[in-house]
């Protein structure tokens, strides 16, 4: 009998995981060393930056049991892990985390929970079980926690097959949905991040050869290409006109992977609407392949003209601020490629612009808008493998906020965008509308482009849209900065849906 870290690295390596990020402590040394010999092992200058990064890393692909593993060390290092925890969560992004003892209640934010505590014989068949909860849709992240000692004490692999996989949708409830959807005068097919871990090419099939309109939630986008007349692009807080209106006028609607938060579904807009929802937690049929399920319900119904057309381009113009700037980079999204983006003004912007033809090409958090993820998360999502060139794209806040990462950029090839306003627009904007101090939301002065060479990184300055446009186009190889002097941008109106993103002038 070998030691609990070993049996572990083992039983995750057979399991489907093949990476794994870390950040050190006594805690967790002997994990870290066990798994270094199972699985490509990277560390981060920080726990926020290894959850990410596996975030990153889960949410280019959701798909198969290639769930990341993130080690941390217990106290600071597993407080530190808090927020990726808590962002992976509320996202359904799967992830195994692996830290010391922590009075922080970590629990609540992760889908299952094994506490190995000391007896290290008995935790592991509980891991797989865990394991399993996290890459089941709708996935998470789940939390096994140790003592120190416990990495050495005796323990066997236990692996095993894994029943894991989605449920064929039941015949019964295909039969149901179709009978809503091809007796509704305006049906609507609704795709959340659920449908992103299954079936996806049987589903975008479907949706080309049957004209019933779709729309997306923020996180799904791409799981149908948006430049199909049908799909209507991402619904939501901040998505468009046209998907929006759509979710108001449908009399029945099939939401599939999808938890119709206020961020995806106005408020009211689906009231008095037959609603048919699969693939959702806590649903009787929650381990159905959601993809799967839209695709036998649109394979089962006959071929409609759709009701509704999708809104022409979204086209901001105007100076070098913001809006112009991110639908710029949003403009040299092409296929293979991935755009990370972080939290901030300049990525509210982001969320209506472009054409998003592929799943695993925008990654946006949606729930939690935790700053500093994008830089991260963007070399986690090219360590999956799956995508070309990746962008990560930031505000100077955010970029601030990943510093500690930056110097890993170096030996990947990733660019990163700057999108320098002088300061946290945002949070100024607020501010400013409630007639508060905007001290607070001033930044200290830092030169990107001096810090990024510093840490070894190609870095060029940019004034004008073309000069962006250019250099976005020629990068891929390599790491590349490209710092972006914006003028401060427009206003984000407070918004309910995409009828009210339009470029205003001034920046009240
Ligand atoms: C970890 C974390 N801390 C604080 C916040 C609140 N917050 C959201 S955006 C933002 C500032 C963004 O500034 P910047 O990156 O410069 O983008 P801009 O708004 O200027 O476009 C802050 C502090 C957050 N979302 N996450």
């Amino acid at each position: 009998m070998g030691d609990l870290a070993h049996a572990l690295a083992d039983t995750l390596a057979a399991l489907g995981s093949r990476r794994c990020m870390c950040n050190p402590g006594q805690d967790v040394v002997a994990v870290i060393d066990a798994l270094e010999g199972s699985m490509g092992t990277t560390m981060f200058p920080t726990e926020v930056g290894a959850g990410f990064a596996a975030d990153g890393y889960r949410r280019v692909d959701p798909r198969g049991t290639d769930l990341p593993v993130c080690v941390v060390t217990g106290k600071a290092g597993a407080a530190h892990l808090a927020l990726p925890l808590e962002n992976a969560f509320a996202d359904g992004v799967g992830m195994l985390a692996v830290t010391g003892r922590c009075t922080v209640e970590l629990a609540t934010v992760s889908v299952a929970n094994v506490d190995i505590g000391d007896n290290t014989s008995k935790g592991l068949p509980e891991v797989v079980n865990a394991f399993e909860l996290a890459c089941t849709p709708p996935q998470g992240p789940a939390l096994v926690t140790l003592d120190r000692t416990a990495q050495y004490g005796p323990a066997e692999a236990a692996p095993r097959e894994l029943t894991f996989g989605h449920r064929d949708p039941s015949p019964r409830d295909v039969e149901q949905a179709t009978d809503i959807i091809a007796s509704a005068e305006r049906p609507l097919i609704l795709l959340g991040t659920g449908c992103l871990s299954g079936d996806v090419e049987g589903l975008r099939e479907a949706v080309t050869a049957i004209g019933i309109p779709c729309v997306t939630s923020m996180p799904a986008r791409g799981v149908v290409d948006e430049e199909l007349e049908q799909c209507l692009g991402p619904a939501g807080m901040r998505g468009k006109a046209a998907a929006n209106d759509a979710l108001r006028g449908a009399d029945a609607v099939l939401a599939a992977g999808c938890s119709l938060s206020h961020l995806t579904v106005p408020v009211g807009a689906l009231d008095g609407t037959r609603v048919f929802r699969v693939d959702v937690r806590g649903q009787a049929d929650a381990d159905t392949d959601a993809a799967a399920f839209v695709t036998a319900t649109l394979h089962a119904v006959d071929e409609r003209e759709p009701w509704v057309r999708a809104d022409g381009p979204l086209v901001y113009e105007g100076s070098f601020a913001a809006p112009v700037a991110v639908s710029s980079i949003m403009d040299t999204l092409r296929p293979g490629d991935c755009h990370v983006y972080d939290v901030g003004a300049f990525s509210m912007w982001a969320c209506a612009a472009g054409t998003v033809r592929e799943p695993g090409s925008f990654l946006m958090p949606h729930n939690v808008y935790p700053l500093g993820y994008a830089v991260p998360g963007a070399i986690g999502a090219l360590m999956r493998g799956t995508r070309e060139r990746i962008v990560a794209v930031c505000g100077d806040g955010g970029f601030v906020a990943s510093l500690a990462t930056l110097p890993m950029a170096a030996e990947h090839d990733i660019t990163i965008v700057v999108l320098d306003d002088g300061g946290m627009d945002i949070i100024r904007q607020r501010q400013v509308e409630r007639g508060l101090s905007t001290l607070t939301s001033h930044l200290p002065r830092t030169d990107p482009v001096a810090l990024a060479r510093g840490c070894g990184i190609e870095s060029v300055r940019v004034d004008r849209r073309e000069d962006l446009v250019a250099q976005l186009e020629g990068a891929g190889r390599g790491a590349l900065l490209v710092h972006c002097r914006l003028e401060r941008g427009p206003r984000i109106l407070g918004a309910l849906d995409g009828n009210n993103f339009k470029v205003r002038d001034g920046s009240g």
